[in-house]
């Protein structure tokens, strides 16, 4: 990939001075806990007030609003699929769609930076190995095609995260 660059850092992603940070949001958009909380408790009203106003978000798909007081000036939202065993295939399928979605998202808002958190690991219990593959092979993929992103930053915040991510791109050779 010319001109575009993957990264991968351990930190919180409500610091990020990028275009736009992902949030993983639920469907009801009113925020929660995990990233989630921390992104609107350091982001402000504003925040929220244009989440309450879009409404909705269905899984697999994302929103943008304003960045409020973060250094980021836009936050995507988007909503992973809460894993289970007897769904792994679908849920599989539908946190593509959300990393996907969201980089379309990014793309028609001029967005060139965006960092992304570990969609779906936390409260929704996605295996992290399994994510992180996917994570990475949507980002890789949609760079191919289309270069209008520059950089993206994956912001993990566990230490079995961070070190997941950091193998899994050192074996595909990153960038
Ligand atoms: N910066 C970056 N990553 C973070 C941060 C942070 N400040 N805080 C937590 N993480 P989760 P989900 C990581 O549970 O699994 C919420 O209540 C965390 O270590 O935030 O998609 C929503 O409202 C984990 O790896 O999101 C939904 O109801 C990753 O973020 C639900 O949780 C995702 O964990 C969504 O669950």
């Amino acid at each position: 990939m010319q001109n575009v660059k993957i990264e991968v850092i351990q930190g919180d992603i409500t610091k990020q001075h990028v275009d736009a940070i992902v949030n993983a949001a639920n469907t009801s958009l009113l925020g929660g806990g995990g990233v989630d909380g921390a992104i609107h408790r350091a982001g402000g009203k504003a925040i929220l007030e244009e989440c309450r106003t879009i409404g909705h978000c269905e899984t697999g798909e994302a929103v943008i609003t304003t960045g409020g007081n973060l250094p980021a000036r836009h936050v995507i939202h988007t909503v992973g699929p809460v894993w289970s065993k007897s769904n792994a295939a679908k849920a599989g399928e539908l946190l593509a769609s959300a990393y996907r979605n969201s980089l379309r998202v990014a793309v028609a808002n001029r967005v060139q930076a965006v960092a992304f958190p570990n969609i779906s690991t936390g409260a929704y219990r996605f295996p992290k190995e399994e994510a992180a593959k996917i994570a990475i092979r949507e980002v890789k993929d949609f760079m191919t095609k289309d270069a209008s992103i520059k950089l993206v930053i994956f912001v993990c915040f566990d230490d079995a995260n961070y070190k997941l991510y950091q193998k899994t791109l050192q074996d595909e050779g990153a960038s």
